[in-house]
């Protein structure tokens, strides 16, 4: 066929990477227009962030979208809860089904309120991850979902200080010459923005990467800080005390635009002296004293200003909220935020004013109803939530599940409790999703969902600052449904006003794009103004933001004070500490001495580079690169156990066990022991993931998942 004719049969689309992940890639999709099938999947050269480069998961998107396994039409339980047995359903019998049980649980005394939607990020287009499907269990005043298994920690701390997320445009951090990655695994799960590091590098910038693992960004960088799990608020302070007591503080930068410099120097040079922070943090003393003169004298030792990429890592720990509260309170100390690119980033999802209100309608929400923490779910399938104090009425119990875009059986805290609620057999669960996972083996109705490939969507990002729709690019494939059309099939089987669910996912997503200005981070509240769907349809669009943006250069912190608060009072008020200070995990060897003795290690349970959390763990060629559940550990803490190299380890403690392969070498201090995630049970031999071990705990601000703060032993098997 010669390549003039290929080109005649072929159409391509512009779509959009829909994972949980902060780059947002551009896609394009060949598709085989005599076939309809998709035939090629490539990232966008044209876009101006992601440069046409895709991660190794979604290079292999295909496989995934034509996976032999993909659900292709709806299923009904024949088999045990867990056993994963289905036979064949319509979809008419299905919605059927559902909607008459929701309206029988609805008519009961245990009302609406004893059914539970439950999803997070499996895809994160504003369409398929909060829309209709909002708007519905609004609607249907089911009980609502706090969605905190991942951000909110850090969230809420950042709110203290900042008054909205720790943000900068991710394209001007070429302007930095300092750059901390402070328990991020940059490399891995945001690898364009590590490529603006690598460009920064070129220009002088030194990489430090603070993680208590050599994660790979950590090995490709200038210094590797291996702080202790959990004590990152403690080399915050450290640090400060040492910029405070060098007099290195930008002065100007504290009187103008922020308020309590004075307390939180008085705070940091009586507590937080080097020494007593290294017996915190593990860290050598020279080792904290040169991290805080290097970082805070940026501009004269290399050349420009410095910033913190700070993430995920340190804030899945009982203090990771007041971790993030205290980091983002160093760049006001070093007056970094006067700099484009400079300062702090957590997260550029604050800059989308989408109208979330127009898409969720949360008004529909009935007084009263009750929010479950998403991370404790197994609580809550047991009926041990915590009755509310007023009126001392009991909360219904959850009796009927709805999962869509997550699947906790693989990735929620506690796992074995969270499969033995699963397992209830007066529990209706309801799965949605593109596979057989873990957690859809225990539904009584199995939904089969359509990909990124298959629908219509409208992106934000985390990781950049263009908006983007993601064009269809094939049919779907069998029976599959995007979210959107089956919260509306429910909606009309439960007879809820067509004004609510009758308009077409399109005019949801122009109408979402036509907020009203609000106000957010300064500057922003316009950043949606004249970006129109048609634009998006055709490529990345930047928001109104400007080039060089330096969001807090000027102050104008969306606090209650207008300032940065190193002092809050709202905290004062609310009967907590008002200053920055260490917070340490809940399964702390120092403050957990008794519980140390029986279970020594610190666990950290990252996901592997091949996976996003516990999607791609069934696409073969991700798994095979994956490779096996393994346990990195210190060499001194192998010898103790009389473990070797390459042989297999259980892993466990009062919650729960699994095996991996020990791997021996310097990839942890001793004390610190890794298992990357998040495997599926089914493709493990002990029907167990990491997340056997990790508790419901919740992190102190945020209601967070507190996954890396999880003491363990081993031993061998
Ligand atoms: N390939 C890939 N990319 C992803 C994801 C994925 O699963 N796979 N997940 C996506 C999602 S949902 C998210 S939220 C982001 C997460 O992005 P990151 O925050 O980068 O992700 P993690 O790997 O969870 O954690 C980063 C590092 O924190 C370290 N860490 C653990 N505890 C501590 C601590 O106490 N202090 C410090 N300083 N470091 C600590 C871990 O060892 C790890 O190397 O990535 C997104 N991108
Ligand atoms: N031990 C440990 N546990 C962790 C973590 C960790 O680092 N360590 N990471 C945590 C983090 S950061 C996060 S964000 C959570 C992630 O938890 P989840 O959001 O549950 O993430 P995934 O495992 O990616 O599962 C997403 C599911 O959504 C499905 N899906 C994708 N697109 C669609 C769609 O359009 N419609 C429907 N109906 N389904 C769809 C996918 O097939 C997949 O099964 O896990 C957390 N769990
Ligand atoms: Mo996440």
């Amino acid at each position: 066929m010669s390549a003039r004719r290929a080109l005649d049969q072929v159409r391509t689309v512009k779509a959009v990477c829909p994972h949980d992940c902060p780059d947002t890639c551009g896609m394009v999709v060949t598709v085989d227009t005599a076939t309809g099938r998709a035939v090629e999947l490539r990232g966008d050269k044209e876009h101006p962030f992601t440069r046409g480069a895709l991660c190794q998961k979604v290079s292999n998107y295909l496989e995934r979208v034509y996976h032999p396994d993909r659900l292709l039409h709806p299923m009904k339980r024949v088999g045990k809860k867990g056993e994963g047995k289905f036979t064949r359903t319509s979809w008419d019998e299905a919605i059927a089904t559902i909607a008459a049980k929701f309206k029988e649980i609805a008519a009961s005394a245990d009302g609406p309120q004893a059914i539970l939607p439950y999803s997070y990020a499996g895809t994160m287009g504003k369409l398929m991850y909060a829309s209709l499907d909002r708007r519905f269990f609004n609607r249907l005043g089911a009980s609502l979902l706090d969605r905190t298994i991942c951000a909110t920690a850090g969230a809420a701390g950042c709110d203290v200080t900042l008054g909205t997320r720790a943000v900068t445009d991710p394209e001007a951090a070429v302007n930095a010459r300092y750059i901390v990655n402070w328990g991020s695994n940059t490399l891995v799960t945001n690898l364009h923005f590590w490529k603006v590091q690598l460009a920064a590098r070129k220009l002088g910038a030194k990489i430090v990467t603070i993680d208590p693992y050599r994660s790979p960004t950590a090995a490709k960088s200038d210094q590797w800080i291996a702080v202790r799990p959990g004590t990152d608020g403690a080399l915050a302070l450290g640090v400060m005390h040492v910029i405070f007591r060098e007099n290195w503080q930008d002065d100007d930068y504290l009187s103008r635009y922020c308020v309590g410099a004075a307390e939180l120097r008085e705070r940091v040079l009586r507590e937080y002296a080097p020494e007593r922070v290294s017996h915190i943090t593990g860290l050598p003393v020279p080792e904290i004293e040169t991290f805080a003169r290097e970082y805070a004298r940026a501009r004269e030792l290399f050349g420009g200003p410095a910033l913190i990429r700070v993430n995920y890592g340190l804030q899945r720990h009982g203090g990771g909220g007041m971790a993030v509260r205290t980091i983002v309170c160093l760049p006001a100390l070093t007056g970094d935020w006067r700099h484009p690119g400079a300062g702090a980033l957590l997260s550029t999802s604050k800059a989308y004013p989408f109208d979330d209100h127009y898409l969720t309608r949360p008004d529909l929400v009935p007084k009263g109803t009750r929010t479950i923490n998403m991370v404790n779910l197994a609580e809550a399938l047991h009926g041990e939530l915590p009755v509310p104090s007023a009126g001392g009425e009991k909360w219904p119990p959850v009796r009927a599940l709805y999962v869509y875009n997550s699947n906790p059986a693989a990735v929620n805290p506690d796992q074995s409790r969270v499969l033995s609620g699963l397992a209830r057999e007066d529990l209706f669960t309801v799965v949605h999703d593109q596979f057989q996972t873990d957690t859809a083996d225990y539904a009584d109705i199995v939904l089969p969902a359509t990909t990124q490939l298959e629908h219509f969507d409208i992106h934000s990002s985390y990781g950049h600052l263009y908006v983007q729709a993601n064009n269809a690019a094939i049919a779907p494939l069998g029976e599959a449904k995007p979210n959107t059309e089956v919260f509306r099939l429910l909606a009309r089987a439960m007879g809820f006003e067509p004004e609510l669910f009758e308009e077409s996912d399109e005019a949801i997503a122009a109408r979402s794009l036509r907020a009203p200005p609000a106000p957010g981070v300064a500057g922003v509240s316009a950043a949606l103004e004249g970006i129109t769907l048609d634009a998006t349809k055709a490529g990345p669009v930047r928001l109104n933001v400007p080039r060089n943006w330096a969001p807090f250069a000027e102050g104008n912190f969306p606090t209650p004070s207008g300032k940065c608060e190193l002092y809050s009072e709202r905290e004062a008020r609310a009967g907590r500490d008002p200053l920055p200070h260490y917070a340490p995990p809940h399964e702390d060897p120092q403050t957990r001495p008794e519980l140390a003795a029986r279970y020594p290690l610190q666990l950290l349970t990252p996901p592997a580079p091949s996976f996003l959390n516990s999607t791609f763990v069934n696409v073969d060629t991700l798994r095979k690169s994956a490779g096996e559940r393994t346990l990195e550990m210190n060499p001194a803490d192998a010898a103790k156990r009389g473990i070797v190299d390459g042989q297999m380890v259980r892993v466990f403690n009062d919650r729960g066990r699994f095996r991996a392969r020990a791997v021996v070498g310097e990839s942890v201090k001793p004390g610190v022991v890794v298992s990357l995630g998040l495997w599926w049970r089914k493709f493990t031999d002990d029907g167990a993931n990491c997340n056997t071990t990790t508790s419901t705990a919740t992190t102190d601000f945020g209601g967070g998942a507190t996954f890396f703060d999880n003491l363990v032993e081993v031993t061998a098997l």
